[in-house]
């Protein structure tokens, strides 16, 4: 089942009291796509909420647009629970009770997966659009709203973001076209965005990438890039985990280098990020320690420390090279 874009704008209209649901972690695409829908709906009319468990991301903070609450009786009736970027209940952790209350559930998302613990009403996948901001874009044009200079903002921010600022390979036509008509909104400028997105790190996550920098471990003749990032560094440099944004790009961006990883400890487990530079197959690797993604970009979990997770995972790398 694939809705139309058309046939959920359609639906959206007739409809009142929406929650809308950005994925855990939340990134510039699942806020920006979020907050971006739910201003157009407001234009219409309509009572719309963008409902978070955790505070934003600093970078992220113009993104909130008096849509944001973390009161699940912000609504009287919730007529639609909408999950944004994501598929599944496991990435609206400690909102279920919230998401339950949707008489009608959807779900508007670019990953690519296949099952859902979720009965949706309807849903929209498209595993090739870059960004779930471009979905939300032809959404926002088939409802008949005309694009605010904050929606504008969001969408570029989903754009930008999810396409590591235009040079992962998901960047298509369609993602210029949509900035392009972006750029036509009175009062954009795409430099403000990227400086409040890009510009505004602590001088503590300065240091903490310098020193994930300096320490990564090299393997299969520099092929392969470990960095690894740990509670005790985290502590030391006075930053969080979401402040760890921008060093997986920069590890890619080392001559010779085709596979990047970053191992991040949580208070709960390890996370590791892959990521290929242009043949190594991640999507596999990552499923074979029970994760997924893309087959640039993947990720999975363990429970095993740091140090045993790297050795877990070096040899299938180096099989995938
Ligand atoms: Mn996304």
């Amino acid at each position: 089942m694939n809705d139309t874009v058309k046939s959920i704008a359609t639906l959206l209209k007739d409809l009142d009291g929406i929650l809308i649901f950005p994925h855990i972690n939340m990134d510039g695409d699942a806020l920006g796509s979020s907050t971006a829908i739910c201003l157009a709906l407001r234009e219409l009319g309509k009572k719309a909420y963008v409902m978070i468990n955790e505070p934003v991301p600093k970078n992220l903070d113009f993104l909130e647009c008096s849509c944001t609450t973390d009161d699940d009786k912000v609504l009287d009736e919730v007529q639609l629970s909408l999950l944004i970027d994501c598929n599944g209940m496991n990435r609206i952790t400690g909102r279920e009770d919230a998401f339950n209350r949707g008489k009608l559930k959807g779900c508007i998302d670019h990953h690519m997966s296949k099952h859902s613990d979720i009965r949706f009403d309807f849903k929209r996948m498209e595993a090739k659009s870059a960004a779930t901001g471009e979905i939300i874009y032809n959404l926002i044009k088939a409802l008949g709203v005309p694009l605010s200079l904050d929606m504008a903002n969001c969408i570029f921010t989903a754009i930008t973001t999810d396409t590591g600022n235009f040079q992962h390979s998901n960047t298509t036509a369609r993602t210029h076209d949509i900035v392009g008509h972006l750029h036509k909104i009175e009062g954009f400028n795409s430099k403000t965005i990227s400086a409040l997105i890009y510009d505004r790190k602590s001088k503590g996550a300065m240091h903490l990438e310098a020193e994930v920098l300096d320490k990564l471990n090299y393997y299969a003749d520099g092929k392969i890039a470990v960095g690894r990032i740990t509670q005790e560094l985290l502590k030391r440099h006075g930053c969080t985990m979401d402040e760890s944004e921008g060093i997986a790009p920069r590890i890619m961006s080392v001559d010779g280098v085709e596979i990047g990883v970053l191992i991040k400890e949580s208070e709960m487990n390890v996370r590791v990020s892959l990521r290929a530079k242009s043949y190594a197959n991640m999507e596999r690797v990552a499923s074979e320690f029970g994760g997924g993604g893309h087959i640039m970009a993947a990720g999975c979990t363990f429970t095993t420390s740091v140090d045993e997770t790297e050795k877990a995972l070096v040899p299938k790398l180096i099989e995938a090279l």
